[in-house]
């Protein structure tokens, strides 16, 4: 059965609410048989679903297109419209001649193309206040009639700091930290909702609250207050429309009311402050007493920043139980939630009228086994309850977040149980795409650390950490982090949206904030001078965009972005001058890598040893050859003609300034250390003749320490470049090591996400530096890109992105026994599983429908591979279409395939 599936518009099911674009239409064919090809396809569009289905006054019929393209089509119908909503469908033939039925049918909604579109007034709530801490949060709500039938209604909304929209007593959407965080001096999201439903005949009300987040909360370090302005403030417009084809409009004007309510304060950083006594029973209602509320007033803020949200909304996506409670040896009543998480508690408690209980939210216990406050810093991280006293009361924070394992609960009398308790998750609700697993079940929990510590930290922005007083887009920790995330989540929507603030926040010279969005712009007084330019940190800006285009085969992103990225590369090559050696600036370099006063400490085996120091100067200027390969390439696709001859005379030539500044003759690098080699053989820097030199080099090093000394720059390219220069084993080596420094000592000593330092806490239990001490830190969870494309071996071909066509090349280990990992790619799964049974390797591969994969299977004798019993040779399913080194190379479209390989 031929069939299409998981239709997507702009990588979203049903999107509403569309920036203005020709959007890109996706699906995935399914079939029971082997090797398909999509042969053609043909897309129907219609303004509703029974035109569709119809056939009738269609906006757009393709017609049946030759063409195996099923990912990212462009909409290529009637010119669409502000707010307008489109139904399609897709069939497709395949290369045996068979015909699929039409898909279900999906819609995208577009957003608001114009600044005139917008009718509705900024408003602010009309209630004194201290904007110098936080203060209780607004409360603002209008009533209005309809008295004719609702054929559809729509809600278009944003807000100066967070809201939270309810109609009729109800919360009208799931998202949470809405509008989302951008660079709120030049963008501001909007969104939009389909409130068909939430509206009634008769009266209704609206009813908004509105929170500090980042618009002006505390944000930075230091006790930084208002970084984008001191006042919160509303826009909304809903239009309803009846059936009798008339419409109406709901907008923000001087009609609304403002209050405050129980939320006496609200902070990100320092969490919520909750009266239940001040609760104002259905404010969200029609016919609400709301005579002792004030007025609102109406501001001119235009409407020019407004845009419309490409990326994925912050949703609670999992409840976790407590796992245990505890009084510890101070006294102190904790529970423990047994995963390091982010979001918050909910609880169902009683308490006396006025009695209240206080949370408080921490990563870690200390060696005694109290709860450990110091490494979150200035972040109080506390949510507060005070009860009304009617009974159960159950209540969650809704403009705070909190990273934590254990909770400290005080001021409490009563009793609680581990029932009354849930821990909330939340993140970007982006799915899950990648699972892998093996036979170590240390590497299984590193790779769970990995999953954990992306969700922590993908909340609307990419973040270094989400406990402490910081939680900003460090853009180092994304760059590196970009390729395992994209094996684990659905990220596409998410890196689109925060690219997008990098155009804003960068310098007119091209130089890249270290923070998006930025929060040191001049003035912030956070104590920072210049904030830019970090190599590394920096080369977020062109990574990024390249490893969603790799990923996902998404060619826009690297079209939208291209004059961003060009600043950077052209600021480089400015910067470097004319010896092309990358020196200028401050640079973070490879960030706490294994240091000297670690090694006099621990295990190091040379007494006075310096420290894995590289060379900053040799870092960035690798840095920048890798770039500018990229943005050869990246020219080339986009045929950008001029620059990539531009950068295609450069790039050998920062290779030659590289080679003769750090490089010696005998292969040695200027600074002898892991990541030195790890980025020139991973970038390609050293010349044929000296890689093998190059690589020893580096295998030496290994073996002399016994462990990885690499910090955030060098980490994720160490396994890669030893495995790529013929050292696998080495590279299972530190795999597998368990003693500091290593990606399974921190799980050894009981981690559930990835620490910040490589000995966040140490051997002998104490902790590392209380100033920067994170335990859901991503970064060194890189490695993670390894294990998929390496262990398990999901790659894709140089020239083919989104993997269209696939490569997988596995690196079996007796000592793992088995691997397996699954990617839902935007064709379908790719699955590549091995185990060691006996003398026998089992070897298990599935191909997604319209693509083709190129399987590298680890033997050079193919005499060696059997499949279904039989010697491949005999099998007329496969040809081997060569062989390197000591693989042999076959070549297969989709379907499920089994090898064998029996040694001799
Ligand atoms: C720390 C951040 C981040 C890192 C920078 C250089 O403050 O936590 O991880 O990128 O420093």
């Amino acid at each position: 059965m031929l069939l299409v599936t998981n239709l997507k518009t702009e990588y979203k099911t049903n999107p509403v609410g569309l920036k203005p674009c020709q959007p890109r239409l996706s699906w995935m064919i399914s079939d029971d048989q082997a090797n398909v090809v999509q042969a053609a396809y043909r897309i129907l569009c219609a303004s509703s679903k029974p035109d569709l289905r119809n056939e009738h006054d269609l906006i757009w019929d393709s017609g049946k297109i030759e063409s195996d393209q099923s990912v990212h089509l462009t909409y290529n119908g009637a010119e669409l419209r502000s707010g307008q909503r489109v139904y399609w469908k897709v069939k497709v033939w395949d290369d045996y001649g068979n015909e699929s039925d039409w898909s279900e049918p999906v819609f995208f909604e577009m957003g608001l193309f114009d600044s005139t579109d917008w009718i509705a007034q900024w408003i602010v709530p009309g209630i004194p206040e201290d904007s110098s801490d936080s203060t209780p949060c607004p409360f603002l709500r209008k009533e209005f009639d309809t008295d004719k039938k609702i054929s559809k209604a729509t809600a278009y909304i944003t807000a100066y700091g967070l809201y939270e929209l309810h109609m009729n007593g109800r919360k009208v959407s799931e998202d949470l930290f809405t509008p989302g965080w951008t660079s709120y001096n030049h963008r501001l999201q909007y969104q939009v909702y389909d409130v068909t439903r939430d509206i009634q005949a008769g009266a209704n009300a609206v009813g908004v609250v509105l929170g500090d987040g980042w618009y002006r909360g505390y944000l930075v370090w230091q006790g930084n207050k208002n970084l984008y302005g001191d006042k919160l403030a509303l826009l909304c417009q809903i239009i309803v429309q009846y059936d009798d084809g008339s419409e109406e409009w709901i907008i923000t004007d001087e009609s609304w009311q403002s209050s405050t309510g129980p939320i006496l304060k609200s902070d990100i950083y320092n969490g919520e402050t909750y009266d239940a006594r001040l609760e104002m029973e259905n404010w969200d209602k029609a016919g609400f007493d709301a005579s002792g509320w004030g007025s609102v007033l109406i501001k001119n803020y235009g409407f020019d920043k407004l845009v419309a949200s490409e990326g994925v909304p912050v949703r609670i996506t999992e409840t976790l139980k407590p796992v245990t409670r505890f009084v510890t040896p101070k006294g102190e009543l904790v529970l423990d939630m047994g995963q390091n998480m982010v979001g918050w508690v909910r609880f169902r408690l009683k308490g006396e009228k006025g009695r209240k209980i206080t949370l408080n939210h921490a990563e870690v216990l200390d060696q005694e086994g109290n709860v450990y406050l110091d490494n979150i810093r200035d972040a109080k991280a506390e949510d507060v309850y005070i009860f009304k006293g009617t009974g159960i009361e159950e209540h969650e924070p809704r403009f705070t977040f909190h990273g934590f394992r254990y909770v400290r609960v005080s001021d409490y009398d009563g009793e609680i149980s581990l029932d009354d308790i849930d821990g909330r998750v939340v993140h970007s609700d982006m799915a899950q795409t990648g699972t892998f697993e093996c036979g170590d079940s240390l590497i299984n929990r590193l790779q769970q650390n990995i999953d954990w510590g992306l969700r922590g930290n993908f909340l609307d922005v990419p973040t270094d950490c989400p406990q402490r007083d910081e939680r900003l887009g460090w853009t180092g920790d994304a760059q590196v982090f970009a390729p395992t995330a994209c094996f684990n989540r659905d990220t596409a929507a998410f890196y689109t949206k925060w690219m997008k603030d990098f155009i804003p926040d960068q310098k007119a010279n091209g130089s890249v904030p270290w923070v998006v969005p930025n929060v040191i712009e001049d003035g912030a007084g956070t104590g920072w001078s210049d904030g830019f330019g970090a190599t590394g940190w920096a080369d977020a800006v062109v990574v990024i965009p390249w490893t969603v285009y790799r990923k996902f085969g998404d060619k826009r992103i690297l079209e939208e972005q291209y004059a961003s990225m060009k600043g950077w590369e052209e600021y480089m090559i400015s910067e470097s001058g004319e010896d092309l050696i990358f020196n200028a600036g401050f640079h973070f370099g490879d960030w706490l890598s294994f240091a000297e006063y670690y090694s006099l400490f621990y295990n190091a085996p040379d007494y006075g040893y310096a420290g894995a120091h590289t060379d900053k100067d040799l870092i960035a200027t690798a840095y920048f050859y890798y770039t500018t390969g990229l943005m050869q390439k990246i020219a080339g696709l986009l045929r950008k003609v001029d620059d990539e001859q531009r950068y295609a005379t450069l790039r050998p030539k920062i290779k030659t300034a590289f080679n003769t500044e750090f490089l010696t003759q005998t292969g040695r690098l200027t600074s002898n250390t892991q990541t030195a080699y790890a980025l020139a053989l991973a970038f390609g820097l050293i010349p044929d003749e000296l890689k093998e030199h190059a690589a020893k080099r580096l295998v030496d090093d290994v073996n002399h320490f016994g462990h990885l000394t690499t910090g955030f720059l060098g980490t994720p390219l160490l396994c890669q470049a030893l495995t790529d220069s013929g050292y696998p084993d080495i590279a299972y080596k530190l795999l597998f090591n368990k003693k500091y420094p290593s990606w399974l000592y921190p799980v050894t000593q009981g981690a559930t996400t990835i620490w910040e330092r490589w000995d966040g806490i140490k051997p002998d239990g104490s902790f590392q530096n209380v100033g920067m001490n994170s335990f859901n830190h991503y970064a060194y969870g890189a490695v993670g890109d390894w294990l998929y494309s390496y262990v398990a071996g999901i790659t894709q071909d140089e020239e083919t992105p989104g993997y269209k066509k696939i490569i997988i090349k596995p690196y079996p280990t007796k000592e793992l026994g088995f691997a397996k990992a699954k990617l839902q790619s935007m064709y379908g799964v790719i699955r590549s599983e091995w185990k060691y049974e006996s003398e026998k390797l089992l070897l298990e591969i599935e191909i997604p429908v319209n693509t083709t994969a190129e399987i590298h299977l680890p033997v050079s004798e193919s005499e060696e591979i059997y499949s279904a019993g039989k010697p491949l040779n005999q099998n007329r399913e496969f040809s081997v279409i060569g062989y390197d080194g000591n693989r042999t190379l076959v070549q297969v479209g989709s379907g499920v395939y089994k090898f064998e390989i029996r040694r001799k």
